[in-house]
């Protein structure tokens, strides 16, 4: 006689042992209680169950090692099919490779030392891999990966629900993951002689936390919810494994064309490789889009390979009806476009096409600003160049001069 299993009986009892292990409790009867009541909470308010809204992937000040030293057997990570939850075991703790200090290693991404160590995977259901996949599909971080380091990524990801005020980082502490929004919005406050300084936010999209696990150094910066969200975490070792070791590739790859870049030349050459660090590579079609004139800016582009035709529309500056657009300008490799938004705070001045094919080196706002410091005296410099030209091409314009002001 076969005995049917309810739908979603594996995949409950998967999330819960997951949970148990992840978080070790004391009294497992009254976890059980907690996580059963929240889950059911979280169900009836429409969230997707499939992890334990406390299952902090920081808890309290110190780093939480127990996610790192949560092995699940490597032989059954690798040849797992992600959506077969049917062949899930329950992951096998292994306390003593706890780590003594993060920050005490040295940098150094040609090490193999994470290369041995087991793969984590977290089970998930399809609706939440969707999920996980969507809000990846634009993680600079994450552009460079090959598909196979792209699916392991995934595997190890686990969701965080976070709530209203809750400290998901504090600046300072030693770094245990890296964290991709998947929603709600929350505060970058940098410590400036003692007192918290609100620096930026992101705003359900984006990703942090990945300094500390790069550079292995405290945390630079305290992120708190503003909102209750929900986070996808990667854990530390993985974070390392994959993300860290294809900066090394990338470093080599990108290196020389960086030090040949006059936009950077501010910059130490430490410096400029963090810029290779944080940088992805984007690949654009002959007349593609790379950014649209009048949206909001969250990147800055370095022209890798290829012609960008910068164009603007017309009747911004006549005030005419249609709306012609006008190339204004053209980018060719090493030169830079995209930096007036994110240096002004305010939309995109211009629209930029591919000419052909055209290769990108794409970073975010956030390390925009980190990074690119230095770097400002020129940019200033060319954005004023922007106002003498236009002045030449166009005459006066009050809408495009807001621009500049
Ligand atoms: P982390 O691992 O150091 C804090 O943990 C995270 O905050 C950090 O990684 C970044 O992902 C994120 N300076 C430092 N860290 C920042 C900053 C930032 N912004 C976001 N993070 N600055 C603000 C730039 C808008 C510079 C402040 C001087
Ligand atoms: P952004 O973030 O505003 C569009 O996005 C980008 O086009 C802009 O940054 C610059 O990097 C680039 N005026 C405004 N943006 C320009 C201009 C420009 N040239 C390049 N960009 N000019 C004034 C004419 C209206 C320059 C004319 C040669």
């Amino acid at each position: 006689m076969s005995i049917e299993i309810p739908e979603g009986l594996t995949e409950l009892l998967q999330s819960f042992t997951v949970e148990v292990l992840r978080n070790q409790p004391g009294d497992l009867l009254e976890f059980a209680l907690q996580y059963f009541t929240r889950l059911k909470d979280r169900e009836s308010t429409g969230a997707s169950f499939g992890n334990e809204p406390h299952s902090n992937a920081r808890a309290g000040k110190a780093v939480n090692f127990l996610d790192e030293a949560m092995q699940i057997d490597s032989e059954n990570g690798e040849e797992d099919d992600d959506d077969d939850d049917e062949d899930f075991e329950a992951p096998v703790i292994n306390r003593f490779i706890r780590r003594a200090s993060v920050c005490a290693e040295a940098f150094n991404p040609d090490e193999d030392e994470e290369d041995k160590e087991p793969r984590v995977t977290y089970p998930k259901t399809d609706e939440q891999r969707q999920r996980l996949q969507e809000a990846c599909r634009d993680i600079l971080l994450f552009k460079n990966l090959d598909p196979e380091e792209m699916s392991q990524v995934l595997d190890a990801m686990f969701e965080k629900f976070c709530t209203d005020g809750e400290h998901i980082i504090d600046q300072d502490d030693d770094g245990d993951n890296f964290y991709v929004i998947e929603s709600g919005t929350f505060s970058i406050f940098v410590n400036v002689d003692g007192a918290e300084k609100l620096v930026g936010c992101y705003d359900n999209r984006g990703s942090f936390g990945e300094l500390a696990l790069m550079y292995n150094t405290p945390r630079a910066a305290t992120i708190i919810a503003t909102l209750p969200g929900a986070l996808w975490c990667l854990d530390r070792l993985t974070f390392r494994r994959i993300i860290v070791k294809n900066n090394a590739k990338k470093r080599k790859l990108y290196e020389a064309f960086i030090e040949t870049l006059p936009l950077l030349t501010s910059l130490e050459l430490s410096e400029r490789m963090k810029v290779v660090d944080v940088i992805s590579t984007k690949v654009y079609y002959d007349s593609q889009q790379i950014i649209a004139q009048g949206e909001l800016a969250d990147c800055f582009y370095i022209v890798e390979s290829g012609h960008v035709r910068i164009t603007i529309k017309r009747s911004r500056m006549k005030n005419e009806p249609d709306e012609e657009e006008v190339e204004i300008a053209t980018c060719s490799r090493g030169q830079y476009f995209g930096e007036l938004a994110l240096v002004t705070n305010k939309p995109r001045a211009a629209s930029a096409y591919a000419v052909g094919s055209v290769k990108c080196l794409v970073m975010d706002v956030q390390a925009f600003e980190r990074l690119l410091g230095p770097c400002m005296d020129i940019m200033k410099r060319n954005i004023a160049n922007y106002e003498e030209q236009l002045l030449t091409l166009f005459g006066s314009s009050t809408e495009i001069e807001q621009q500049f002001a």
